[in-house]
């Protein structure tokens, strides 16, 4: 018998890469490249940085996902695997080639595959990968899981290719954070889908998104701005519209453009229409038969978005010549990219059983990040240098003991330059005590150091004393006090969570906070929550957005807690949101069924089965629930179980 470690250990993530083509997996055929079938998975798994296949092995991996399609990466950080999975698209595309359907394609597989990965990687041509990424940001309703787009300018399998490290950052984003969005990943950084344009046909930073700065930066260190990550709501389950409507353009204003340009352009079957003015969103005043045109297509019902032409900035009404489109009926597209508008418009025109007025407002508004908020986020006002000295002290924020010990005094984040010259000018003041000297040196007296945090205690029983330091903390702003909001929430939050204050979450987001960042040990709020059967915090949190499918470092979501403490209502909404039990949890679900069949507990079994459990699921030795509980004599169990099988279609399979 094989002696295999666990495979499918709670460090292990599982990640499927839809290869739809592009650059990356080009090989040169005579003169020009063309997509390579077949060629990722063998090519790869002889690259080290790629695969280990030591791992592979010693976990029996292939007992579970197709050797000839799944690699494992090197462990990363705290000794996280993941494990990738390719589904390969025939025939493989030039992204030039690309149209709705293959964006509707992509967007079925990733629902179809939806429970099975933990995050997905799209391979794609560059050339369209900014229309696919804003389609499938729009196309992917109530997302709780990555979503990334890449791709390279170099083939993967060349010396000088920016595949490899593209590729490698993608799978790392997909896999090991949890940011639930559509996102493009190019040369170190991960951008939303949705903010995106190729900017360069031959650098490396081919893309740019020119309104949002980065999700995330991966330099030396991974830096997620996870105050910028978007958020679904996620009171229902995750769902793919893959309608689209392809009556859709794009029309670039130029000076000498004529009236009959126009109209031919705006003419049925037309029903969107992404027109590019000038600067903050103008067009000349002086030309009415230009005008007539557009507001005889706007009476008409074809929605018409205006968009700068301008690589950055956003449309407004400031001059008279940007006034009179909206007389003609056009709408603000404020500061989207031009790809963002038409797939948008491609998406909304395409709902059912919306009248013209509701999908004119849909364009308005934003629905998945891709423009400016109206008042641009709630701006922290926070000057207060006093206040930052009132919450540090009621904190008792104190500096690492270890360094007391020795004598030292820690120089927080300051330069040596800045501790050099500090030095040099409060041993040179008269009349000072050692003492007082030693303090003025642990001490911001320039704004050369952050606020000290580490050591920070915290008792968090009291609600009204988070709401208090929640409240208090968003009337103030500058680096030091967002250092200290971002140190204190996550605690706070949890807090709130455990004693089912929903005022208390509430007044944590309002100063900006992310209620979706977990403990110490990656618990989030909504984990607690969840655990400690507050429901409404759970609505709440579901309302706004909190990340679904986070695993504590116990491989526990908030739905696997919900089923360990027996709350029925919360394993509901959790469901309804689309949560799902873990690869994992699946695995062993059939010994967790025998065993409360074998106790005849029936509220275990209902609950398991109300988290998605299949009752056919064998235990260890074989058996099934059913002949457990009918074994065991246990004829209340064995009679719901009976019951639900009837009401239970198909069979999961983890392959
Ligand atoms: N023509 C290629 C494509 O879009 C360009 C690339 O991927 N770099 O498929």
């Amino acid at each position: 018998m094989r002696n295999c470690t666990t495979h499918g250990s709670r460090n292990e993530v599982s990640v499927l890469v839809i290869n739809t083509g592009g650059t990356i997996g080009m090989k040169s055929h005579g003169d020009v490249l063309e997509p390579e079938a077949n060629a990722f998975v063998n090519g790869l798994r002889k690259l080290t940085t790629f695969h280990d296949e030591r791992y592979a092995e010693e976990t029996c991996m292939y007992d579970f996902y197709y050797r000839d399609k799944t690699l494992v990466l090197p462990a990363y950080k705290d000794n996280k695997r993941v494990v990738y999975t390719f589904l390969e698209y025939s025939p493989l595309l030039d992204s030039s080639n690309m149209t709705t359907e293959d964006w509707a394609k992509i967007g079925k597989d990733i629902e179809k595959n939806y429970e099975r990965y933990d995050g997905f990687v799209i391979l794609h041509g560059t050339d369209t990968m900014a229309y696919t990424a804003s389609a499938l940001s729009f196309m992917c309703e109530h997302l709780g899981k990555p979503v990334i787009l890449t791709g390279s300018q170099v083939p993967i399998y060349e010396i000088r290719s920016d595949g490899r490290d593209n590729l490698q950052g993608a799978l790392l984003m997909a896999g090991l954070f949890y940011i639930p969005e559509v996102c493009l990943y190019f040369r170190n950084k991960l951008y939303r889908g949705n903010r995106v344009t190729k900017v360069d046909a031959g650098s490396f930073d081919a893309f740019t998104s020119p309104n949002l700065s980065p999700l995330a930066n991966l330099d030396v260190d991974i830096t997620i701005n996870w105050d910028t990550v978007w958020r679904a709501n996620r009171s229902n389950k995750f769902r793919v519209n893959s309608e689209l409507n392809r009556n859709v353009g794009q029309l670039r204003l130029f000076p000498c453009i004529t009236a009959a340009t126009v109209r031919s352009f705006l003419q049925p079957p037309m029903e969107g229409v992404v027109l590019e003015t000038y600067g903050t969103g103008n067009a000349p005043n002086n030309r009415p038969d230009l005008l007539a045109e557009l507001k005889e297509a706007t009476d008409r019902g074809v929605i018409i978005i205006n968009t700068t032409q301008c690589l950055r900035g956003t449309v407004s009404k400031v001059y008279a010549t940007g006034e009179v489109l909206y007389k003609a009926g056009l709408l603000p597209g404020r500061d989207m990219t031009p790809e963002a508008v038409l797939t948008k418009l491609s998406y909304v025109l395409a709902i059912e059983g919306l009248d013209l007025q509701t999908k004119q407002k849909m364009m308005t508004e934003n629905l998945r990040g891709e423009m400016m908020a109206e008042l641009a986020g709630a701006k922290l006002n926070l000057r207060d240098g006093r206040f930052i000295q009132v919450i540090a002290k009621s904190l008792s924020i104190s500096c690492g003991e270890v360094l007391y010990k020795a004598g030292l005094l820690p120089g927080r984040d300051m330069t040596p330059e800045a501790v050099l010259t500090k030095l040099s000018y409060v041993l040179a003041i008269e009349g000072l005590d050692l003492q007082t000297k030693q303090k003025m040196m642990t001490e911001n007296l320039r704004g050369e150091m952050m606020a000290e945090l580490a050591g920070a205690k915290l008792n968090l029983r009291d609600g009204r004393f988070i709401q208090v330091i929640a409240k208090s903390l968003s009337i103030s702003c500058g680096e030091e006090l967002v250092a200290i909001r971002d140190a204190l929430a996550p605690p706070l939050a949890c807090a709130a969570a455990k004693i089912g204050d929903v005022e208390a979450l509430e007044s944590i987001r309002e100063m900006g906070s992310n209620l979706s960042v977990g403990d110490y040990d990656g618990r989030t709020p909504l984990h607690i929550a969840a655990s400690e059967g507050h429901l409404k915090v759970v609505q709440y949190l579901l309302d706004q957005g909190s990340t679904i499918h986070s695993r504590d470092r116990y491989g526990d979501t908030p739905l696997s807690n919900a089923v360990r403490f027996r709350r029925n209502d919360i394993v509901m909404v959790l469901r309804r949101g689309g949560a799902h039990l873990s690869r994992e949890q699946l695995a062993v679900s059939g010994t967790e069924l025998c065993s409360l069949a074998a106790n005849g507990d029936v509220d275990g079994l209902w609950i398991w089965h109300q988290a998605g459990a299949d009752l056919n699921t064998p235990g260890y030795d074989g058996q099934s629930a059913l002949s457990v509980a009918t074994g065991a004599g246990k004829l209340e169990a064995a009679a719901l179980i009976n019951h639900l099988l009837q009401g239970q279609t198909g069979h999961r399979e983890y392959r």
